[in-house]
């Protein structure tokens, strides 16, 4: 408090300190001022978070929760039917619960997504010869790059070890963009400065197979199914990972824009 005062007045001589302590409020009444300065911070922090967990850091279930949480899922690209669907369902369960406490509401939440996407769940087999091999196709921009970082991270924290092949050699910043993804979930990437898609993608499995690693990932360049040439590119990433090891790619996955309605 007293190095707040002092910031004001900075060419106040010595003497005057007296009176520039003399409004600070007597200890016992800074106790509830402070509680409601923070709680107000707590408030206005809570208003311009977008992230779900922080929905919940406030002390009551009320229409404002779920207004932010409302924004927050859709901010999260659960779409508006979804979102709408959760909210309701979310506000049957705190009822059923008969729920008080918003980290109560957090939890209740949890149940209702996972219940809402079990019936999607679909088994990732890894091989028994590995590496497993996997090829990330779709549109520019759709998020293979970013959906990459995602399962890499995913697959490490199970133990599994990751080999990433930096497949997409078209645009410039392709490369630097995996591998800090690589980066981040400390695994390595086989990455070649204007190199053919295809011979990065085969050099990655056979560094992948040397090095003992349980899944390689190859990042394509993005496309559109009406660039015939690309498409042709493409059918030989796939050929020669075939050749590079028999039975893969065990995983083509196509990476879409939720938002698109594709
Ligand atoms: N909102 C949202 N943005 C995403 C998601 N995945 C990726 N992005 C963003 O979309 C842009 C393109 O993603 P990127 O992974 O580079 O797409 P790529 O060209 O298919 O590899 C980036 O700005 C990402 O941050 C997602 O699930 N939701
Ligand atoms: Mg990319």
């Amino acid at each position: 408090m007293f190095s707040f005062f002092k910031k004001k007045p900075p060419a106040q001589p010595a003497p005057a300190a007296p009176e520039a302590i003399a409004p600070t409020p007597p200890p016992a009444a800074e106790e509830p001022s402070r509680a409601g300065w923070l709680q107000r911070l707590h408030q206005g922090l809570r208003k311009t978070g977008s992230s779900i967990a922080q929905v919940f850091t406030g002390t009551q279930i009320d229409d404002a929760l779920y207004e932010e949480l409302e924004a927050a899922l859709l901010m999260a690209d659960a779409g508006v039917k979804a979102t709408q669907y959760l909210l309701d369902d979310l506000k049957r369960r705190v009822k059923e619960a008969k729920a008080t406490d918003p980290q109560a509401v957090r939890a209740l939440l949890v149940d209702a997504l996972t219940e809402l996407l079990r019936p999607l769940e679909k088994q990732l087999t890894l091989t028994d010869a590995p590496p497993t091999v996997m090829m990330v196709v779709g549109v520019n921009g759709a998020g293979k790059t970013t959906s990459i970082g995602k399962l890499t991270r995913h697959l490490a924290e199970g133990d599994q070890k990751v080999l990433l092949a930096a497949a997409d050699t078209f645009r410039a910043a392709a490369r630097e963009q995996l591998s800090i993804w690589a980066d981040r979930a400390h695994v390595e990437i086989v990455s070649q400065e204007g190199a053919d898609p295809a011979a990065v993608t085969f050099d990655a499995i056979n560094a992948g197979r040397a090095r003992g690693c349980d899944v390689v990932i190859a990042d394509t360049a993005g496309r559109l199914p009406t660039q015939l040439h690309l498409m042709e590119e493409l059918k030989k990433i796939k050929r020669v990972i075939g050749k590079a090891q028999e039975t893969a790619p065990h995983e083509v996955l196509l990476v879409v824009d939720g938002n698109t309605g594709q």
